[in-house]
């Protein structure tokens, strides 16, 4: 289990792009977001800095 907090979230737009950021990392990744927190919470097998390095390229760099 990753967390993240990701100052910039701000709205459901945020909320799909960075879901969708999460998932080019890994497709079966579970995705669980806080919006009023700026938390993500991924369950997934893949490595952080994979989906750290996809959230960077969509724009959302955690804090
Ligand atoms: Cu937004």
């Amino acid at each position: 289990m990753l967390n993240f907090e990701i100052p910039n979230m701000s709205c459901g737009h945020c909320v799909r792009a960075i879901t969708e950021a999460v998932h080019q990392a890994d497709p079966a990744a579970q995705v669980q977001v806080d919006l009023p927190q700026h938390r993500v919470q991924v369950d997934t097998v893949v490595a952080r800095d994979a989906v750290v390095a996809r959230l960077v390229e969509a724009g959302y760099t955690p804090a």
